[in-house]
């Protein structure tokens, strides 16, 4: 632990200059869109996390400020600012002119640190993609400043004052000649900054939202936000139930173990799903592992002896399950060890063995000792469990009837399926479209060969309230798991896919939208493997059509829209906004009246812009759904991520879960772009 006590400027390893940064920026932080802008944001904050997780800082502010401009503020050490012996300048100047100069620099030596997963392209990298930057340094009662364009400093670090305080702030405006955009989410700055803050137990992460607040009629939606996380994962725990009816509150237990530090916090919900995140040196290891090995054992063994032990299981029944535990589960268990292994297909699974005997010792004697000391919630996890064991056995015996009867298994594809010629799953998709008459379109435009359409009628199955042997019975819900050939339950089989990719394609409103998040909640829940295996797709179709006497377009956003427009020189006397169509059952006929009508105006003024906005994909007829949105060389099909399960869940759980009050909540929050569920 060296760097820790005697940090002296001549650890930093010099390697070169920012030009490469900004001559190839991709190559630094991925891309130059909104995901590589945030990015900038992650770099900075991480190097105070990890100023906070060495034990030095407890503070974080993150303000977003009305200049555009981003501060980050820890009360921290303060960034060295003594000379450099060979590059003769400041170490403040060092790291962040320097490329890789952060690398050597608080990073091996001091334990188990390590922040995010994104974490070290290098404040130098950030500075070089900064139109300007500011650091402020408050170190041995001294304020030290440097200002730097782009990278380059206007001068050297000087000293301008004293102070009580200690820390680093850190401010910088992104570069316009770099970025798409410039235009940071909130939303999705403060996702990030939970997943870091509440796996690090004391300390506080607050962010300010100053931008420019909006014109008056937008007050109602003022941008002016305030928000703090504590960090700890009992904390999360509470988090990530907010919208979930709660049995007893969150119960954490930590210990150190000689093969590393071991965090568990957990709480039971009325909710049917379980929710266990883990995490190794804050990686969460999507894939589990053996921390998550040994948790679930200790949980089940734990549960089961308590449960006899006041003769709550009689003697005459069975075990609960493993599965049985986890029904209503939120957990989060994080281990933090000297050489973490991770393993599997995408490095996310944990392979110290020895953490699973750390787990499993420690969530047996605390959630034991727990459960003695608070009886009362004691009998209500158990009385939880117990009903999810009489359920399963129930669902199962449901389910093996659905099989006897052959539902299932004899694979009698559904009816509506119009299925694709081709047999080889690599090469099939299947489109599940919203409505009849929509399927009716999809039937007659698509390509035969390797597109299969299954037309969904009416609202499917609420999954989140449902359980398999409910879900089965459902009509639509059978015909699709049907369809993808695979089973569910105990019996899917993933090699029996028939279609590798699976397009949800639902209208442009908000039925279309409940309608996907319903569908992605039943691939959430029962086939999260689809998701994981890039399976799952979402169709674009376009939201307007636009017509300038003979030229045709489509855009699939108003963005697109407003290029046309501004593409044909058109302005407000010049647009022809065809009145929202009514919906009609047979698209063919508002086509034809709407190529009736333009014929027409086109007679009138041939610079009249028309535009018809999509409400429905029935609007459409066979071959405009085709070329818009089904036509592999021209469509665009967005993948759905498992990236942000969390998020996701959460979107699930507040808008299907039985706690009313949250889902309010989150639909007035959300309601202005909820037609753009961000999932
Ligand atoms: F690098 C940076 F600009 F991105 C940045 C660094 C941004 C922010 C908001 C904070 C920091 C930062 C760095 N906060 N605290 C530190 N600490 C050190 O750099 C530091 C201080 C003292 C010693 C020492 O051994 O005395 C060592 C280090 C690494």
């Amino acid at each position: 632990m060296a760097a820790e006590s005697s940090y002296n400027a001549s650890q930093i390893q010099v390697l070169e200059g920012l030009d490469p940064v900004r001559k190839r920026p991709g190559m630094y932080i991925g891309s130059t869109d909104a995901r590589g802008l945030h990015h900038l944001v992650y770099e900075i904050v991480d190097n105070a996390i990890d100023e906070a997780m060495a034990g030095h800082a407890d503070t974080i502010l993150v303000m977003l400020n009305a200049d555009g401009s981003v501060s980050v503020e820890d009360n921290g050490r303060g960034i060295p600012v003594d000379m450099h012996p060979t590059a003769k300048k400041s170490a403040l100047e060092v790291v962040l002119t320097t490329l890789h100069a952060g690398g050597k620099f608080g990073g091996e030596g001091s334990g188990y640190k390590v922040s995010g997963g994104l974490h070290g392209v290098g404040s130098s990298v950030v500075n070089a993609l900064s139109v300007y930057m500011k650091a402020e340094v408050h170190r041995d009662g001294k304020i030290y400043v440097q200002e730097y364009k782009r990278g380059k400093p206007q001068a050297d670090v000087k000293s301008i004052g004293k102070t009580e305080k200690r820390g680093t702030i850190i401010t910088f405006s992104p570069d316009d000649e770099i970025f798409d955009t410039l235009e940071l989410s909130l939303e999705t700055l403060l996702t990030r900054f939970r997943q870091q803050v509440y796996l690090t137990k004391g300390i506080t992460l607050g962010v300010m939202d100053a931008r420019a607040v909006r014109p008056v009629e937008d007050l109602k939606y003022p941008r002016l936000y305030r928000f703090a996380f504590e960090g700890g994962i009992a904390a999360y725990v509470k988090h990530l139930n907010e919208a979930q009816e709660k049995i007893g509150s969150p119960i954490a237990f930590e210990k150190d173990t000689p093969d590393g530090q071991v965090e568990v916090a957990l709480q039971y919900t009325q909710a049917f799903s379980e929710h266990v995140l883990s995490f190794a040196n804050n990686i969460h290891t999507s894939e589990g592992g053996h921390h998550l090995t040994g948790f679930k054992a200790a949980l089940t063994r734990t549960i089961n002896a308590y449960a006899r032990k006041f003769e709550i299981l009689k003697e005459k029944d069975e075990n609960l399950s493993a599965d049985d535990v986890r029904e209503g589960l939120t957990a989060v268990i994080s281990v933090r060890l000297r050489e973490p292994q991770f393993e599997g297909q995408t490095k996310a699974k944990l392979g110290n063995a020895e953490m699973k005997t750390a787990v499993e010792t420690v969530v047996n004697e605390k959630l034991a000792q727990y459960l003695e000391e608070h009886p009362g919630e004691g009998r209500e996890i158990v009385g939880k469990c117990l009903l999810a064991a009489r359920a399963r056995l129930a669902a199962r015996a449901a389910r093996d009837s659905v099989i006897r009867k052959g539902v299932l298994e004899g694979m009698t594809l559904p009816g509506k399926l119009a299925d694709c010629s081709s047999k080889d799953p690599t090469e099939c998709e299947i489109y599940i479209v919203e409505g009849d008459s929509a399927g009716g379109s999809a039937k007659q435009g698509r390509k035969r060969e390797f597109q299969a359409i299954l037309p969904l009628r009416g609202k499917i199955l609420n999954v989140e309230q449902a359980r398999l042997d409910k879900m089965l019975a459902n009509n639509e819900i059978k015909s699709l798991i049907i369809a993808l050939g695979i089973g569910v339950g105990e019996v899917k089989d993933m090699t029996k896919l028939r279609y590798h990719r699976i397009v949800i394609m639902t209208d442009a409103d908000v039925d279309g939208a409940h309608i996907r998040t319903l569908l992605l909640t039943l691939f959430f829940r029962y086939f999260p493997e689809l998701i994981e295996k890039s399976h799952i797709y979402i169709a674009q179709p376009p939201l307007y059509k636009m017509q300038k006497g003979k030229d045709t377009r489509y855009a699939f956003s108003d963005d697109e829209k407003n290029a046309t427009l501004s593409e044909w020189g058109a302005n407000a006397e010049d647009l022809e906004e065809v009145a929202e169509s009514t919906e009609t059952p047979d698209a063919a006929a508002t086509e034809e009246e709407q190529e009736a009508a333009t014929v027409k105006k086109d007679a009138k003024k041939a610079t009249r812009v028309n535009i018809q906005r999509y409400k429905g994909l029935g609007e459409m007829n066979a071959d405009q759904l085709f070329d818009t949105t089904m036509d592999p060389n021209t469509r665009t099909l967005l993948r759905v991520t498992m990236d942000d399960a969390e998020k996701a869940n959460l979107v699930f759980t507040t808008l299907m879960g039985s706690e009313v009050a949250p889902r309010r909540k989150f639909i007035q929050t959300h309601a202005r772009g909820v037609t753009n569920l961000d999932i």
